[in-house]
């Protein structure tokens, strides 16, 4: 047997499926997942002492590889003294400063321990400034497990949505709205159809849950200009693409200047973190200063918070950005050669270190589109990459993600690998 069968053995019975998180048991390409002992760079070594070149990046974090030396001394320094404190420490006011200083929406910011917690966080902060109880997602986005955000799409779009998880109660469904991306003529509608009951639309100005998709000319400004004539605060949920796209994210690529950003992933350089800040009218409601109220153990815990300020000085320092597209491109352009020379239909949306493989005729524009993929032949491709070495994200509808440790053999033996396995389905 395995060590990654025992382990998965092992672990099914004390752990529900086996995983601590949905996404990593598998179900949605089948069979069995693999145990990681360790990391460096751009690979994973699996408990069979198996090197994948990793596309996942641990969904995100990783921008500059796997156990990068100058966020591992960040930690180890940090470590020296003490692992967290309970009381404010001055990690926090530098993360703060960063934060602050390349995300100009946001004037004030405050930490805590998961993306889900962000924007949890920042819904109940739009609902208690806007004193409105109505929020609007997008179907695709997925912003964490809290209660008002695991809701789909209802039958009445425009009136409520439905929950997308038992144990969320229909009474929190009611109060969230769920609507097609890249579709302005639907949130007009549901303003219409709700005036002035909506707090807030929250929404991942590029998409990274549903495949990666990226939004129509023009949509991430409509979305603007209606959520402000309206009252409704707008919530940019940057927790993957913060610090990912561009040091300022998305905003900054497409100079949208949202309410409320929610931020995670790379500003904890791999160790547990979320974020939510923004206008300071707004932020400064958030208990201790005003009456909406959030908190947290371990926010702004001093090793997350070293290890989130090496991460950010190293994005600073070397704007590893141009690279980080380059490295994307050509990416893009192998699969996309090698599956025209197959006569293989596939869309390969890319920007930055971010990307998806679609095998879909149509441009993928939203999560209707997105589902139409095939799923079977994605399958195929999947297992076949990592049988020759090769980690994409066990499902057709999650994003790809790069590192700067990506850059030579590692985008090299992957162009080969991809190429090699469009051609033999
Ligand atoms: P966490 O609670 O998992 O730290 O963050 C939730 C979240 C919020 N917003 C966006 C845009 C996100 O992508 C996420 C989490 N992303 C998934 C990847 N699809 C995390 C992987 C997982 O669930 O294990």
């Amino acid at each position: 047997m395995s060590a990654s069968t025992d382990l998965f053995a092992r672990a099914q019975r004390l752990i529900p499926g086996g995983v601590n998180s949905p996404v990593r048991a598998f179900r949605s390409v089948g069979g069995a997942p693999f145990f990681v002992k360790s990391a460096q760079g751009a690979t994973l070594t699996t408990a069979d002492d198996r090197a994948l070149i990793d596309f996942v990046c641990t969904w995100g974090p990783a921008i500059h590889g796997h156990n990068h030396p100058v966020i591992k001394a960040a930690i180890a320094a940090a470590l020296e003294h003490g692992t967290s404190f309970g009381t404010p420490n001055p990690y926090e006011v530098e993360m703060a400063e960063l934060i602050v200083r390349f995300f100009p929406s946001i004037h004030k910011v405050r930490m805590c321990n998961s993306g889900t917690e962000a924007t949890m966080s920042a819904i109940r902060l739009a609902r208690g400034f806007t004193k409105r109880d109505k929020i609007i997602k997008f179907a695709g986005c997925y912003h964490g497990h809290s209660d008002s955000l695991l809701i789909k799409a209802g039958s009445g779009a425009l009136t409520h949505g439905n929950p997308d998880s038992a144990g969320v109660p229909a009474s929190f469904a009611r109060e969230t709205i769920v609507l097609p991306y890249n579709d302005v003529a639907a949130l007009e509608a549901a303003f219409t159809a709700n005036p002035g009951q909506i707090a807030s639309v929250i929404l991942e100005p590029y998409c990274g849950n549903v495949g990666f998709i990226m939004p129509d000319a023009g949509y991430l400004q409509a979305v603007r200009d209606v959520t402000a004539r309206h009252g409704a605060l707008l919530i940019f949920d940057e927790v993957m693409t913060g610090f990912r796209l561009a040091r300022g994210g998305v905003q900054e690529l497409e100079a949208i200047t949202p309410d409320l950003t929610t931020l995670g992933k790379i500003i904890g350089g791999g160790l547990p973190v979320g974020a939510f800040g923004g206008r300071a009218d707004i932020m400064d409601c958030l208990a201790p200063r005003g009456p909406v109220y959030q908190a947290g153990t371990l926010s702004g815990n001093p090793l997350a918070m070293a290890a989130g300020i090496a991460s950010l000085r190293l994005l600073d320092e070397l704007d590893p950005y141009a690279r980080l597209d380059a490295l994307g491109a050509r990416l893009r352009d192998a699969v996309k050669s090698a599956a025209e020379a197959k006569g293989l239909p596939v869309q390969v949306p890319q920007r930055g270190s971010m990307f998806s493989i679609f095998f879909n005729a149509a441009p993928v524009r939203d999560y209707t589109t997105a589902v139409q993929s095939d799923a079977a032949l994605f399958k195929r491709f999947f297992f076949g990459c990592l049988n020759d070495g090769v980690y994409l994200a066990p499902s057709a509808y999650e994003a790809g993600f790069l590192s700067t440790a990506h850059e030579g053999s590692a985008i090299d033996r992957a162009c080969e690998v991809f190429t090699r396995n469009l051609q033999k389905l």
